[in-house]
Protein backbone atom coordinates (compact mmCIF):
# COMPACT_ATOMS: atom_id res chain seq x y z
CA UNK A 1 0.00 0.00 0.00
CA UNK A 2 3.35 2.13 0.11
CA UNK A 3 2.64 5.39 -2.16
CA UNK A 4 -0.57 5.20 -2.91
CA UNK A 5 -2.99 7.75 -1.97
CA UNK A 6 -6.86 6.81 -1.04
CA UNK A 7 -9.40 9.11 -2.10
CA UNK A 8 -10.19 12.12 -1.32
CA UNK A 9 -6.48 12.88 -0.14
CA UNK A 10 -3.73 15.24 -1.15
CA UNK A 11 0.39 14.68 -0.80
CA UNK A 12 1.89 16.71 1.61
CA UNK A 13 6.11 16.81 2.48
CA UNK A 14 5.48 18.20 5.77
CA UNK A 15 4.06 16.14 8.88
CA UNK A 16 1.37 18.83 10.14
CA UNK A 17 0.17 18.69 13.95
CA UNK A 18 -3.25 18.23 15.19
CA UNK A 19 -4.52 17.14 18.28
CA UNK A 20 -7.02 18.19 21.25
CA UNK A 21 -6.02 19.90 24.35
CA UNK A 22 -2.02 20.53 25.98
CA UNK A 23 1.15 18.87 24.84
CA UNK A 24 2.04 16.22 27.30
CA UNK A 25 5.17 16.62 29.29
CA UNK A 26 7.65 13.50 29.62
CA UNK A 27 8.16 12.66 32.89
CA UNK A 28 9.74 9.13 33.34
CA UNK A 29 9.36 9.25 37.14
CA UNK A 30 5.69 9.27 36.68
CA UNK A 31 5.33 7.66 33.49
CA UNK A 32 3.54 4.55 33.07
CA UNK A 33 1.93 1.86 30.64
CA UNK A 34 -0.88 -0.16 31.57
CA UNK A 35 -2.33 -3.22 29.72
CA UNK A 36 -5.92 -4.19 30.97
CA UNK A 37 -9.28 -5.25 29.95
CA UNK A 38 -9.71 -8.80 28.75
CA UNK A 39 -6.55 -10.13 30.33
CA UNK A 40 -5.89 -12.65 32.92
CA UNK A 41 -3.83 -9.96 35.29
CA UNK A 42 -3.47 -5.91 34.04
CA UNK A 43 0.07 -4.98 33.90
CA UNK A 44 1.96 -1.74 34.24
CA UNK A 45 5.18 -1.37 32.89
CA UNK A 46 7.49 1.47 33.08
CA UNK A 47 9.41 3.25 30.13
CA UNK A 48 12.26 1.29 31.01
CA UNK A 49 10.51 -2.14 30.45
CA UNK A 50 8.61 -0.93 27.87
CA UNK A 51 12.28 0.20 26.15
CA UNK A 52 13.61 -3.13 26.68
CA UNK A 53 11.53 -4.83 24.63
CA UNK A 54 12.49 -5.70 20.57
CA UNK A 55 11.85 -2.60 18.14
CA UNK A 56 11.48 -2.68 14.65
CA UNK A 57 12.26 0.03 11.34
CA UNK A 58 9.02 0.48 9.26
CA UNK A 59 8.45 2.54 6.32
CA UNK A 60 4.48 3.67 6.65
CA UNK A 61 2.23 5.76 5.06
CA UNK A 62 0.11 8.64 6.95
CA UNK A 63 -3.40 9.51 5.83
CA UNK A 64 -5.22 11.96 8.20
CA UNK A 65 -9.02 12.40 8.21
CA UNK A 66 -8.52 16.22 6.79
CA UNK A 67 -7.61 14.84 3.70
CA UNK A 68 -3.20 15.49 3.92
CA UNK A 69 -1.49 12.34 3.36
CA UNK A 70 2.22 11.58 4.07
CA UNK A 71 4.05 8.82 2.32
CA UNK A 72 7.38 7.01 2.97
CA UNK A 73 8.45 8.40 7.00
CA UNK A 74 10.26 5.55 8.00
CA UNK A 75 9.66 5.20 12.31
CA UNK A 76 11.69 3.25 14.88
CA UNK A 77 9.26 1.67 17.31
CA UNK A 78 7.80 -1.11 19.19
CA UNK A 79 5.56 -3.29 17.30
CA UNK A 80 2.40 -3.49 19.11
CA UNK A 81 2.70 -7.36 18.94
CA UNK A 82 5.86 -6.84 21.83
CA UNK A 83 3.57 -5.53 24.08
CA UNK A 84 1.17 -8.63 23.68
CA UNK A 85 4.14 -10.94 25.13
CA UNK A 86 3.94 -9.14 28.75
CA UNK A 87 -0.06 -10.05 29.34
CA UNK A 88 -1.89 -13.09 28.88
CA UNK A 89 -4.17 -11.87 26.50
CA UNK A 90 -7.75 -13.58 26.27
CA UNK A 91 -8.52 -15.38 22.66
CA UNK A 92 -11.99 -13.44 23.05
CA UNK A 93 -10.22 -10.07 23.03
CA UNK A 94 -10.51 -9.16 19.15
CA UNK A 95 -10.89 -4.99 19.21
CA UNK A 96 -8.42 -2.58 21.46
CA UNK A 97 -8.38 0.80 22.41
CA UNK A 98 -5.18 2.69 22.97
CA UNK A 99 -5.19 5.46 25.49
CA UNK A 100 -3.27 8.19 25.31
CA UNK A 101 -2.78 12.01 27.47
CA UNK A 102 -5.76 14.46 27.19
CA UNK A 103 -5.09 17.83 28.93
CA UNK A 104 -3.38 15.94 31.95
CA UNK A 105 -5.59 13.04 31.98
CA UNK A 106 -3.45 9.80 30.89
CA UNK A 107 -6.94 8.21 29.83
CA UNK A 108 -8.64 11.07 27.58
CA UNK A 109 -8.02 10.11 24.66
CA UNK A 110 -8.37 7.09 22.87
CA UNK A 111 -9.11 5.00 19.64
CA UNK A 112 -10.69 1.60 18.97
CA UNK A 113 -8.71 -0.88 16.64
CA UNK A 114 -9.15 -4.47 15.74
CA UNK A 115 -6.43 -6.68 17.04
CA UNK A 116 -5.96 -8.79 14.11
CA UNK A 117 -4.75 -6.15 12.09
CA UNK A 118 -1.82 -5.09 14.31
CA UNK A 119 0.48 -7.64 14.23
CA UNK A 120 2.78 -6.97 11.84
CA UNK A 121 5.82 -4.00 11.47
CA UNK A 122 3.32 -1.79 10.56
CA UNK A 123 1.56 -0.96 13.94
CA UNK A 124 4.11 0.24 16.06
CA UNK A 125 4.97 2.39 18.87
CA UNK A 126 7.50 4.86 17.43
CA UNK A 127 9.78 7.09 19.63
CA UNK A 128 12.14 7.98 16.71
CA UNK A 129 11.67 9.00 13.00
CA UNK A 130 13.40 9.82 9.63
CA UNK A 131 13.21 11.33 6.18
CA UNK A 132 14.48 9.51 2.97
CA UNK A 133 18.41 11.13 3.39
CA UNK A 134 18.34 12.31 6.92
CA UNK A 135 19.46 11.42 10.19
CA UNK A 136 16.79 9.77 12.81
CA UNK A 137 15.14 12.53 15.06
CA UNK A 138 13.39 11.46 18.71
CA UNK A 139 9.52 11.77 18.00
CA UNK A 140 9.25 15.64 18.98
CA UNK A 141 6.77 16.45 21.97
CA UNK A 142 4.13 17.92 19.73
CA UNK A 143 3.85 14.09 17.66
CA UNK A 144 3.45 12.41 21.09
CA UNK A 145 6.89 11.79 22.68
CA UNK A 146 7.90 9.67 24.52
CA UNK A 147 5.69 6.59 22.70
CA UNK A 148 3.39 7.64 20.14
CA UNK A 149 1.19 4.84 17.91
CA UNK A 150 1.69 5.09 14.03
CA UNK A 151 -1.31 2.55 12.75
CA UNK A 152 -1.05 0.96 9.10
CA UNK A 153 -1.86 3.00 6.58
CA UNK A 154 -5.20 1.10 6.27
CA UNK A 155 -6.60 3.02 8.98
CA UNK A 156 -6.91 6.88 9.24
CA UNK A 157 -4.09 8.49 11.31
CA UNK A 158 -6.42 9.58 14.53
CA UNK A 159 -6.30 6.26 14.92
CA UNK A 160 -2.58 6.59 15.78
CA UNK A 161 -2.76 7.44 19.60
CA UNK A 162 0.07 10.30 21.21
CA UNK A 163 1.42 10.40 24.26
CA UNK A 164 0.16 6.56 24.28
CA UNK A 165 -0.49 5.34 27.44
CA UNK A 166 -2.10 1.89 27.50
CA UNK A 167 -3.76 -0.46 25.93
CA UNK A 168 -7.22 -1.68 26.84
CA UNK A 169 -8.34 -5.34 25.42
CA UNK A 170 -12.26 -5.98 24.64
CA UNK A 171 -14.13 -8.49 23.53
CA UNK A 172 -16.54 -6.23 21.28
CA UNK A 173 -15.78 -2.81 19.31
CA UNK A 174 -16.19 0.19 21.40
CA UNK A 175 -15.69 3.79 20.03
CA UNK A 176 -12.65 5.86 21.56
CA UNK A 177 -12.77 9.97 21.52
CA UNK A 178 -13.29 10.78 17.91
CA UNK A 179 -15.37 7.82 17.14
CA UNK A 180 -17.59 8.89 19.61
CA UNK A 181 -18.38 12.54 17.95
CA UNK A 182 -18.93 10.61 15.16
CA UNK A 183 -16.27 9.41 13.25
CA UNK A 184 -15.40 5.61 11.61
CA UNK A 185 -15.47 3.09 13.76
CA UNK A 186 -13.34 0.59 10.80
CA UNK A 187 -11.33 4.46 9.44
CA UNK A 188 -10.43 2.71 6.16
CA UNK A 189 -9.03 5.85 3.83
CA UNK A 190 -8.87 3.58 0.95
CA UNK A 191 -12.60 3.06 1.81
CA UNK A 192 -13.11 6.62 2.51
CA UNK A 193 -14.75 5.45 6.09
CA UNK A 194 -14.22 8.91 7.47
CA UNK A 195 -17.51 9.30 9.48
CA UNK A 196 -20.42 6.72 10.98
N1 LIG B 1 -3.37 11.78 22.62
C1 LIG B 1 -3.83 12.21 21.44
N2 LIG B 1 -3.48 11.55 20.33
C2 LIG B 1 -3.92 11.95 19.11
C3 LIG B 1 -4.79 13.07 18.99
C4 LIG B 1 -5.15 13.75 20.19
O1 LIG B 1 -5.91 14.74 20.18
N3 LIG B 1 -4.64 13.30 21.39
N4 LIG B 1 -5.24 13.44 17.74
C5 LIG B 1 -5.25 12.41 16.69
C6 LIG B 1 -5.52 12.98 15.39
S1 LIG B 1 -7.10 13.50 15.10
C7 LIG B 1 -4.57 12.98 14.39
S2 LIG B 1 -4.98 13.46 12.83
C8 LIG B 1 -3.17 12.58 14.65
C9 LIG B 1 -2.24 13.65 14.17
O2 LIG B 1 -0.90 13.30 14.41
P1 LIG B 1 0.26 14.32 14.09
O3 LIG B 1 -0.05 15.62 14.78
O4 LIG B 1 1.51 13.69 14.61
O5 LIG B 1 0.29 14.51 12.60
O6 LIG B 1 -2.95 12.32 16.04
C10 LIG B 1 -3.97 11.59 16.67
N5 LIG B 1 -3.54 11.25 18.01
MO1 LIG C 1 -7.27 14.09 12.84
Amino acid sequence: MVNELPPGQFETDSWPILHQGDIYKFDEETWSFKLFGEVKEERTVTYQQIMSLPKAISTIDMHCVTTWSKFGTTFEGIPLRELLTLVDVSKEAKYIKIYGYYNGDPYGYSANLPLDDLLGNDALFVFRWKEEGQDWRDISPKHGYPLRFIPPASFYLWKGTKWATGIEFMTEDSAGFWEELGYSMTANPFKEERYR
